[in-house]
């Protein structure tokens, strides 16, 4: 058995057929594990997501900002914006039990035997895993729980509150976990997020700086393998951090990245599609 992650999908089925087909994967041995984003902005986010239900006993999985949103517009929460390209899949007679998949699925995961947590954006600096997951945990018992999803959903989108409090509660309080968790890039040492800022390191605001780059961060030294950040280009030089969205979606390519051994093999993305 060898076990894999691949970086952000969004869509992009065809790189991560090539890569498992490159590695010779076999559902029935081996594992993959998946950072989160494997829908929206590409071309097959319905057929991506039908793949990967269908080897799912096979998948670690932890939640995206994009699958949050798929979520929510599957839900009549939030309408589709300009650059989705998910609507396949709300016009799927198999929608429901591909959603429901995807709600049981968890923001924070953490690997015992190999120490090592994989997550869509990161863990911020003034956590420490063993908090992140228990945060973590809040948020995926309100995406498994009929009464509570829709309420979530609808409060989940804002850049505020910009930092973690253990006084908060309610909507905000599961609101900045989500935002820790799915969609951060840029902080203050603090904790203080910045969710303006996309590009690389260079465009860091002033004050602000890439959550995994302060040495005072309570994960320092853990491994960790994130997505998210396409402009990183899968360079990130903290000890045991792995970044592994490499912009497939934006004319990059995807990265399998073999966890045991280390060894990566990349696929170059085709010109989307659709
Ligand atoms: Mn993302």
């Amino acid at each position: 058995m060898t076990t894999y992650a691949v970086g952000d999908i969004q869509g992009c089925l065809e790189p991560l057929k090539c890569l498992l087909d490159k590695v010779g994967f076999k559902p029935a041995k081996d594992h993959l594990w998946l950072v989160g984003d494997l829908v929206n902005r590409g071309p097959q986010s319905l057929e991506t997501l039908r793949f990967l239900f269908a080897m799912r006993d096979s998948l670690t999985c932890v939640l995206g900002n994009h699958d949050l949103h798929l979520l929510a517009v599957a839900h009549n929460i939030e309408r589709m914006k300009k650059h989705d390209t998910f609507q396949d899949i709300l016009a799927a007679p198999d929608r429901r039990d591909l959603l429901d998949w995807l709600r049981q699925q968890k923001l924070l995961h953490y690997d015992e035997q190999r120490d090592i947590a994989l997550v869509h954006a990161g863990i911020p600096p003034q956590w420490t895993l063993r908090k992140a997951l228990r945060l973590a945990a809040e948020v995926e018992e309100v995406l498994q729980d009929d009464a509570r999803l829709l309420p979530f959903l609808d409060g989940m989108y804002g850049n505020e509150p910009a930092c973690w409090s253990k006084d908060l509660h309610g909507i905000e309080r599961l609101r900045v976990i989500t935002n820790y968790l799915t969609r951060m890039r840029f902080c203050k040492a603090d904790g203080t997020l910045d969710l303006k800022s996309k590009e690389g390191v260079e465009t860091a605001p002033p004050g602000y700086a890439p959550w995994f780059s302060y040495p005072q961060r309570k994960t320092h030294g853990q491994k960790i393998i994130f997505g998210h950040w396409a402009a990183l280009e899968g360079n990130c030089q903290g000890a045991g951090l792995t970044a592994l969205d490499t912009g497939c979606v934006w004319g990059g390519s995807m990265t399998l990245l073999n966890i045991d051994t280390g060894a990566r093999h990349i696929c170059q993305c085709q010109e989307p599609s659709a």
